[in-house]
């Protein structure tokens, strides 16, 4: 499929209960002050703005063993899922603007729910995938991949407005990109999964372009399954994105990052974007801000077809004299 006939289904969702800091639930506004609509329409891809989901306040929502906010994620999580289903069954590549990455179980959730069997690219400086169980933070931005993947079901205790959650997701069909600051039960889980993991260490030994070609070769071996990229903007560099609520140093540079997002484009594949964990608060300055949220627009533009060599249509024809 050609840049011109993708349309981009963008939903917001204004949601931090996933981690502890105020902030990120101004993700979605931002970016669509930056102009990315309008940017994207430049580049012809048809857009559909769903606007912001509401988000109902949880009162006395008391932790769970360890985790936090169990009921307003789970509660929030499934309007989500319901909203990225009915934009994919619209025909659009759902963009779902965050908001912290709790939000990837019903962004993930949904997508699977209307397409079926899907491959995930996640890319971040954290995996994210603590159980319940095995966090040492309760914060659940850090365990969204554990309820969503079938391997992990028997270690996924019984949560307050969680019974909705279906495992959607092999380990096979996972890759991370990013990769630098992981718990150890975490890294546990990733070599008991024999999950595909290209941390920045492989960043560095194998340069992004193999890192990408050996991604796509990974995920086209068998079925082409839809792809869904998870894209948390710390996998960038803090001085790219500093306004964000968990920085770890020595992050994919703007080029990598970008060259990641143009390479899942190119795959024909890509059905649905999550961009999470933009937060103006933890910006020092205004410059930060701007950076922060530059880069979440730019990726997004990338997975739409935009390529720094340049784009035009099939039907461009030049001025005649
Ligand atoms: N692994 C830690 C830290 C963390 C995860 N995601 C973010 N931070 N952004 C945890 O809380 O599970
Ligand atoms: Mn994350
Ligand atoms: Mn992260």
């Amino acid at each position: 499929r050609s840049l011109h006939h993708r349309s981009a289904g963008i939903i917001g969702a204004p949601f931090c209960r996933g981690q502890p800091r105020d902030g990120v639930e101004r993700g979605p506004d931002l970016i669509r002050a930056a102009g990315l609509l309008q940017k994207l329409h430049e580049q012809s891809c048809a857009v559909k703005d769903y606007g912001n989901l509401a988000f109902e306040d949880v009162a006395d929502d008391e932790p769970v063993g360890r985790v936090k906010r169990a009921r307003a994620v789970g509660s929030a999580n499934r309007r989500l899922s319901e909203a990225v289903r009915a934009v994919k069954q619209d025909g659009h590549t759902s963009v779902m603007l965050g908001g912290d990455h709790s939000l990837a179980i019903g962004s993930i959730h949904g997508h699977s729910a209307a397409v079926g069997d899907l491959s995930v690219v996640w890319v971040d400086a954290h995996a994210d995938i603590n159980t319940p169980l095995s966090s040492d933070t309760g914060n659940i931005h850090g365990q969204p991949v554990s309820y969503l993947l079938h391997e992990l079901h028997a270690k996924i205790p019984v949560l307050p407005n969680f019974s909705w959650i279906k495992p959607c997701v092999s380990a096979k069909d996972l890759v991370y990109i990013g990769l630098r600051d992981v718990d150890p039960a975490e890294h546990y889980i990733l070599k008991l999964l024999g999950v595909k993991v290209f941390s920045m260490s492989e960043v560095d030994q194998l340069g992004v372009a193999r890192v990408m070609e050996e991604t796509c070769d990974y995920l086209s071996a068998k079925v082409k399954k839809p792809i869904h990229l998870s894209y948390d903007i710390d996998a960038i560099d803090p001085s790219v994105t500093p306004a964000t609520g968990t920085p770890v140093s020595g992050g994919l540079t703007y080029r990598e990052g970008l060259y990641i997002a143009e390479q899942v484009a190119q795959t024909g594949l890509l059905s649905a974007v999550d961009m999470v964990e933009v937060n103006p608060l933890r910006g020092e300055t205004d410059q930060d801000v701007r950076s922060t949220v530059n880069m979440a627009v730019d990726l997004l533009l990338a997975c739409f077809g935009r390529l720094r060599e340049g784009n035009h249509s099939p039907d461009y024809r030049l001025p005649e004299p």
